[in-house]
């Protein structure tokens, strides 16, 4: 579907390819600073000592951070609106009202949409009174919005439940309340300014971490955390009402696998709350314990349970459910979560699996043509060899509105400046989807934008990283210089480098597959990063594979070490300052460690 872009200009995308035009953003490398204090406390209460440095480095002070058990949890209580939620829930239940759950068609809102209605058929809900509707991104666009509410009035509901959306549904609340439906929305996007001042939705009760006024302590829940979160609020409201006592109440923890997933899909902060939630889930995982969904993903992915991690849910599973969203319907996705039936799991899992590859096609005719585009830029403003702009819009008529995200963030990876994609929506708008470097307040920048060139933006919001705009196709020139000047003003020579944060040497005697394990074990993510080493070494042989994948042999400390750097193709001087990652793998039986290059500096 892509001939015709790569036709149009293939010269241009064959230098980029071979980074002639405009070359990555060249990291430094830089250590991460790992108080001695701390790291004697946790060796102290009994950590191991190369894990003591890592996490000390990641801000962890104390051992009892370390403890992932649920009773460690921040209580629900100190979410505000939880317990209003559960109030009118367990209302709701006992008079047998009909409720529908708004979903979201990312991977948050599809494991939140399948929380909320296997937690309240846990907690009593009768299953003919639950139903669920998602939008369809190039239909509906996101939200609570009038037509999705006219959407779900088809199952009658007297309930609306949002699930990571809904904050900012002003409309569509209204447009629900006209029609005597009541709305509870839980989310935990930021809200919407009107004129500078927040302004929420008139709903019966909203429940998110970020309206004004809520005190809990992490920010950062996923919305399928402050779904999970009402379920265990509505859990104790019940307990309290004499439904159930503390011996007879159902286990909420059997829903931690898709909290889990969400939560790490989402790329929300894994700060010490979401820590556990995500540790939690995935001891459950790595035991057997999970949706039959989750279990035919991990299957169609070619993972194993028993040794998952945080990155297949961000790499192996969540891809696969947010194809859905991306290029059919989510309601695959949701159905692959809902189901209690192994084998319409497999089903789904494996068309999930199909999505994914169409997907990742798309995605690469894209990128390809996102590159010829920068080329062109980079011309036109006689840029070549020299950095790329402050920031970058790129639109084309070809791209595919399911997957401007993915491209925008992975052009944001290569070149280190906040980056927005756009396609043609099917209403003739263009929606973009920007991803931003730190220091750059993609929502704030966005409202600049529309306060300074009223009329440029159709619609916008996201928050600090990712932010979604539309706007008229005759608007996108103003709409790039306005970027541009805001890039301008804000971000400078420090902000616009990009930095790689080191643990430094790894010490000899831990270069094993043991250790590899152990670090594994951990739950590392977005703001609480895997740890990357950094050595000097030298080259001692190196080939291509794969065509674009440089492999080594390297001698580290005298010791012969095999290496790899993906998506690398110069050759290597003899000898350099490695910074990488390791990892283990089996072959022929034995197993195997291997730095895996980030950057070398
Ligand atoms: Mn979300």
């Amino acid at each position: 579907m892509h001939a015709d872009a790569r036709g149009r200009a293939p010269s241009a995308t064959q230098a980029v390819a071979q980074g002639a035009a405009a070359p990555s953003a060249q990291p430094t490398i830089t250590l991460r600073d790992a108080p001695p204090r701390a790291v004697w406390a946790l060796e102290q209460a009994g950590v191991h000592p190369l894990l003591a440095r890592l996490l000390a480095a990641r801000g962890l002070r104390s051992a009892e951070e370390l403890d992932d058990g649920l009773a460690r949890l921040i209580p629900p209580a100190e979410l505000l609106g939880a317990q209003a939620a559960a109030r009118f829930l367990a209302d709701a239940i006992a008079a047998r009202q009909r409720l529908c759950v708004v979903a979201d068609y990312d991977c948050d809102g599809a494991t939140a949409c399948a929380v909320a209605l296997r937690g309240l058929r846990l907690l009593g809900a009768q299953p003919d009174t639950l139903h669920y509707v998602v939008p369809d991104r190039t239909v509906h666009g996101y939200g609570l919005t009038p037509a999705i509410v006219d959407l779900a009035m088809h199952k009658q509901p007297d309930v609306l439940l949002t699930v990571d959306n809904g904050i900012a549904s002003l409309d569509g609340v209204a447009h629900a309340r006209a029609l005597g439906l009541a709305v509870v929305v839980t989310d935990h996007h930021l809200p919407a300014l009107l004129d500078g001042r927040i302004v929420l939705p008139d709903a019966s009760v909203i429940v998110n971490p970020n309206q004004p006024g809520c005190s809990f302590a992490s920010k950062n829940l996923a919305g399928v955390g402050v779904m999970f979160y009402v379920l265990l609020a509505l859990r104790s409201e019940l307990r309290e009402r004499g439904v159930f006592t503390s011996h007879t109440q159902p286990r909420l923890d059997t829903l931690l696998d898709l909290v889990a997933l969400g939560t790490v899909a989402d790329v929300v902060r894994l700060d010490a709350n979401n820590r556990r939630l995500v540790a939690q889930g995935l001891k459950r995982i790595r035991a057997g314990q999970m949706q039959p969904g989750v279990a035919a993903l991990f299957s169609a992915a070619g993972r194993d349970p028993r040794r998952a991690g945080a990155f297949d849910f961000g790499f192996a599973l969540g891809p696969r459910i947010n194809a859905a969203g991306r290029l059919a319907d989510m309601t695959l996705g949701i159905e692959c979560l809902l189901t209690d039936d192994a084998a319409r799991a497999a089903e789904l899992a494996h068309a999930l699996d199909g999505i994914n590859r169409e997907r990742r096609e798309v995605e690469t005719g894209m990128r390809e043509q996102a590159e010829v585009l920068l080329q062109a830029l980079l011309e036109r403003d006689d840029r070549i060899g020299t950095e790329p702009p402050s920031a970058l819009a790129l639109f084309d008529p070809a791209f595919h509105e399911g997957v401007v995200g993915i491209v925008a963030s992975r052009l944001k990876d290569r070149l280190h400046r906040p980056t927005f994609v756009f396609a043609l929506g099917k209403d003739g708008l263009l929606k973009g989807s920007g991803r931003s470097i730190p220091g750059f307040h993609l929502r704030d920048a966005l409202d600049l934008v529309a306060k300074r060139h009223p009329g440029v933006l159709t619609r916008f919001g996201g928050h600090a990283m990712a932010a979604g705009c539309t706007l008229a196709q005759d608007q996108f020139a103003a709409f790039d210089a306005g970027l541009q000047q805001v890039a301008r003003e804000w971000l400078d020579a420090a902000t616009l480098a990009r930095r790689l944060l080191s643990d430094g040497p790894l010490p000899l005697e831990h270069f094993t597959a043991q250790t590899v394990r152990a670090l594994d074990a951990q739950v590392w993510g977005q703001a609480f990063e895997a740890p990357v080493f950094c050595d000097e070494v030298e080259v001692v042989s190196q080939r291509l594979v794969g065509e674009k994948h440089l492999k080594l042999t390297v001698k580290h400390a005298g010791v012969l070490r095999d290496a790899i750097w993906f998506g690398h193709s110069e050759p290597l001087a003899g000898r350099v300052r490695l910074a990488y990652r390791l990892s283990v793998d089996e072959y022929n039986g034995r197993e195997r460690v291997q730095m895996v290059v980030e950057a070398v500096g």
